[in-house]
């Protein structure tokens, strides 16, 4: 499949610019470049299909360049909803290495990662209004989606200007790196626009672009937020088992258009797994996949093992094999407790820290064998637990029934 027709394929066009913009993509090599905010220290989940659809161009061959918006970030894209808070010039400096790290890391130091710092800091306010401000039309930027959006609730002058420099970022970037495309997620469709808009008056050219539709999950919302926070690619943020456990509970409906925008597999090796998955859907085998190759791209093989090895304890119950490192990625979402006895019986241990209301009932817990202690059914009343009980000295997994986890530490 040619580029242009597997980004198609995988639903990651959404608006275009550039009539023959297929060809540029499938014949020729260009430069192209994609834009993020350092709102914070690291990317999340949000901006990962867009910059991994970057990183697609990047592997057919084109040039990417990854701007951290160390200008913009001090002004904040308007949100359609309400003024963004300001951030300090020393946060913005210090999300800014963390962002370009990672982006360094993902495309493996394949990225030219620029700043648009380096090239707004020159503008006093009269040349920047003269150079740039008089090119664009107020009316044009009024009708623009998310500024027409804001005009009831109001927008500050600086949130309205947003735009002329993300406009100007891609000028620049014609003129002076002869980059010919922006690629984004479709909420930047509008500074795009600016963009082209730049461009084609002051220089006379056409540019390219286009944009990814928004990924969505079952319910209609943003993908990759977990109750409402989100997943970030920062692994010490967001564990490798973590995320797994989003991914690996991708609804049925969804799963395939997720193995086609966020894995490197083929369109063959995604609809061998699609028919593989269908014949018996409850093995969860697209979501399986899915989940695997997200962190191995993302964090690498052994990452992406270890997510599944926790997985795959925690479900069998088998946990006595795991580290104390798994350990710590697979209980973090479970009640935690610290243990401050160095030997006490199992039914007033139960009791002690909360895993039954009272010693009859953790008796009937210990009888009916409902108990295990990392990973070992246990039925002795006169069981006393100490820290040679301990996975490293450390950890005493507490297992009731098929599901219920407590994680004690010594
Ligand atoms: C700034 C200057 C440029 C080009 C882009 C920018 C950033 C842009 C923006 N992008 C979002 C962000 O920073 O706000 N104004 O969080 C997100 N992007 C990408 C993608 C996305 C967008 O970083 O749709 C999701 O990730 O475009 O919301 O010259």
């Amino acid at each position: 499949m040619k580029l242009y027709d597997e980004l198609k394929w995988r639903g990651l066009i959404k608006d275009v610019a550039g009539d023959d913009i297929e060809k540029k993509l499938n014949e020729e090599k260009i430069t192209f470049y994609w834009g993020t905010d350092p709102t914070a220290d690291s990317l999340h989940i949000g901006h990962y299909s867009s910059l991994i659809t970057a990183k697609r161009l990047a592997n057919a061959g084109h040039h990417p360049i990854l701007l951290v918006g160390g200008a913009t970030g001090l002004i904040g894209d308007p949100r359609p909803t309400a003024e963004r808070e300001v951030i300090s010039v020393e946060e913005v400096q210090k999300n800014l290495e963390g962002i370009r790290a990672q982006i360094d890391r993902i495309f493996e130091g394949r990225a030219e990662v620029v700043n648009n710092y380096d090239w707004i800091k020159k503008f006093d306010f009269i040349t920047f209004l003269r150079d740039v401000g008089k090119y664009i039309n107020v009316n044009y930027m009024l009708s623009k989606d998310i500024i027409s959006r804001r005009l009831e609730t109001g927008i500050t002058f600086a949130e309205f200007s947003y735009t002329l420099i993300q406009g100007y970022d891609f000028l620049h970037l014609f003129e002076t790196k002869n980059c010919i495309m922006q690629a984004e997620g479709s909420d930047q469709w509008g500074n795009i626009t600016t963009g082209l808009e730049l461009i084609k008056k002051k220089t006379g050219k056409d540019a390219y672009a286009f944009t990814m539709p928004l990924v969505l999950d079952a319910n209609g919302n943003k993908f990759g937020k977990s109750e409402g926070n989100a997943l970030w690619l920062d692994i010490h943020k967001t564990s490798g088992y973590e995320l797994y456990q989003y991914l690996i509970n991708s609804d049925d409906k969804m799963v395939e258009s997720y193995l086609k925008i966020f894995t490197f597999l083929s369109p063959e090796e995604i609809m061998e797994v699609m028919r593989k998955h269908e014949e018996v859907p409850e093995k969860r085998i697209a979501q399986k996949t899915l989940a695997y190759e997200f962190i191995k791209d993302l964090h690498g093989k052994e990452e992406a093992d270890k997510a599944v090895r926790i997985s795959e304890a925690l479900f069998s119950g088998n946990v006595g094999a795991l580290s104390g490192s798994e350990i710590e990625d697979g209980f973090k979402s479970v009640p935690n407790f610290t243990i401050d006895k160095e030997e006490e019986n199992i039914v007033d241990f139960l009791v002690h820290y909360g895993m039954a209301s009272s010693k009859r009932e953790a008796r009937e817990f210990v009888t009916n064998r409902s108990i295990s202690i990392n990973g070992e059914k246990i039925d002795d009343l006169n069981l006393t637990i100490t820290k040679s009980h301990a996975i490293d000295d450390k950890f005493i997994i507490v297992r009731r029934g098929k599901k219920k986890y407590h994680l004690g530490r010594f």
